[in-house]
């Protein structure tokens, strides 16, 4: 892809006319944005991000659902549409020069990802929808191979539905048993509860990295090596991780992990699986079709290499490559700085929102512990009503049960409000939060103090 005529063009920055570089700060060459070490020039980045110029009721808006999915950088958009513009085709089948170029894009962005997430080789990652069709390849593909009646797969309290129901279709077929291991009120792991819930009978260990209700980070590594000792494997929910710190599949000890790009900059319609390669060879496909197979008869079938014999069809090209462009601009702000930035954001929210007496916030009290979103409750405002409320003061933040419900059953709840922040967010944003907050109170008469 490098010698490509669209290359450099679909990753440079249109917004900005300049970049917009304060004092010494330095701009990376390709993205235009800031570059590494001067940290996040928050000003600058909210440039990128054509959306941010939105009023809503007349108001400026302070997009804090990113837990939902991200904002689109201009250069994301840019990729999507030279893609289209410029060399539009299919991957992988014609011979013709639009196909090549399309082809080495898409396989450009597999190894841009391989490299985020630290998968040494871009064979083992496969591109999927998002998260969820992730975890159900893992259910469809290993799990109906691998799991046996009375087999035992753990899950914990805090997962998304996506990390739940797979697993429960796939109990309900191979007659295999979900045991939960539970959090403490506060929002952690029960690690206690490990070494009774682990046994020779767990096959899989199936965590979410970061709780997207709680924004609680848990100690994967930790449970990874417990459930290793067992001989069980383990897959990692990233999607609330990869968007928002330096991801380490080798590190953190998973043999499968899912995430989804459209939370990290990239465009919706692709998602991630990374899973280990001798894992994937011996896994059956998960869907059939054209692009997965190496030969087709009438009587049978054989399939494509990985990562392609999980790839059937046609895939969602132009998202992949708005995705690479997404990863060239996160790579380009250093996710030690995107950590660095949610955490003193998260930070200063937590202390603003402890000063309201009328909020309960649920999840870890220390601030390192948490990824850069809060999970709370006015307690007179129910959390539809209050997100209705700061939506007319131009502040978008989630309320419900977050596709997690067994989690607000086991913290007592039908529902929270929910604000997670990302790289464009600042202190303004928070303050401008706090007070859409305070407003609500006053719209339902409620006291303030
Ligand atoms: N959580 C939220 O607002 P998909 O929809 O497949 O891209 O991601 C599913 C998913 C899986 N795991 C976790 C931890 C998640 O947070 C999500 C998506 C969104 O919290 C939508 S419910």
């Amino acid at each position: 892809m490098s010698d490509d005529n669209h290359s450099e063009d679909q990753m440079l920055n249109t917004t900005s006319t300049e970049p917009a570089v304060t004092g010494s700060v330095s701009v990376h060459e390709e993205t235009g944005a800031p570059a590494a070490e001067a940290g996040l020039d928050v000003s600058r980045i909210k440039q990128d991000f054509p959306i941010l110029q939105r009023q809503i009721f007349g108001r400026r808006l302070v997009y804090l659902d990113n837990a939902a999915t991200s904002q689109k950088p201009q250069c994301v958009i840019d990729a999507i549409s030279d893609y289209y513009s410029g060399y539009n085709s299919n991957v992988h089948r014609g011979v013709h020069t639009l196909a090549s170029e399309a082809t080495s894009a898409y396989e450009d962005a597999r190894e841009k990802i391989a490299a985020f997430i630290n998968g040494d080789d871009p064979k083992s990652i496969i591109f999927t929808r998002n998260t969820t069709e992730s975890i159900n390849l893992v259910a469809h593909s290993w799990g109906r191979k691998h799991l046996f009646p009375n087999d035992e797969i753990v899950l914990t309290a805090m997962e998304h539905h996506s990390n739940i129901v797979p697993w429960q279709l796939l109990a309900k077929d191979v007659g295999c048993k979900i045991r939960v291991l539970d959090i403490t009120d506060d929002g952690y792991l029960r690690l206690d509860q490990l070494n009774e819930l682990l046994n020779e009978k767990t096959r899989l260990v199936a965590l979410t990295q970061v709780s997207n209700a709680l924004g609680t980070i848990n100690p994967v590594r930790q449970i990874a090596d417990a459930a290793h000792e067992r001989g069980a494997l383990v897959l990692v929910d990233g999607a609330q991780a990869m968007p928002h710190d330096t991801v380490d599949v080798e590190a953190m000890g998973a043999d499968f992990f899912a995430c989804s790009p459209h939370k990290a900059l990239g465009p919706t319609g692709v998602g991630v699986l990374w899973a280990r390669r001798d894992l994937l060879e011996e896994m059956d496909p998960f869907l059939g079709g054209g692009e997965m197979i190496r030969d087709v008869s009438f009587e049978r079938s054989t399939w494509a290499a990985v990562p392609h014999k999980f790839e059937a069809g046609t895939p969602s090209i132009a998202d992949v490559i708005g995705m690479g462009a997404a990863i060239d601009y996160l790579t380009s702000l250093g996710m030690e700085n995107v950590r660095a930035h949610e955490q003193a954001i998260i930070t200063y929210a937590l202390e603003r929102l402890r000063e309201l007496p009328f909020i309960s916030i649920y999840g870890p009290r220390n601030p390192e512990d948490r990824c850069g979103l809060v999970s709370f409750n006015d307690v007179d405002i129910h959390p539809h009503d209050l997100g209705t409320v700061v939506d007319r003061h131009g502040v978008a933040i989630r309320a419900g049960h977050h596709c997690a419900k067994p989690l607000m059953t086991r913290l007592g709840l039908v529902a929270s409000a929910r604000a997670s922040f990302y790289v464009y967010n600042d202190m303004e944003d928070v303050d401008a939060f706090v007070d859409a907050l305070y407003e609500a109170r006053k719209v339902f008469g409620l006291p303030t103090t």
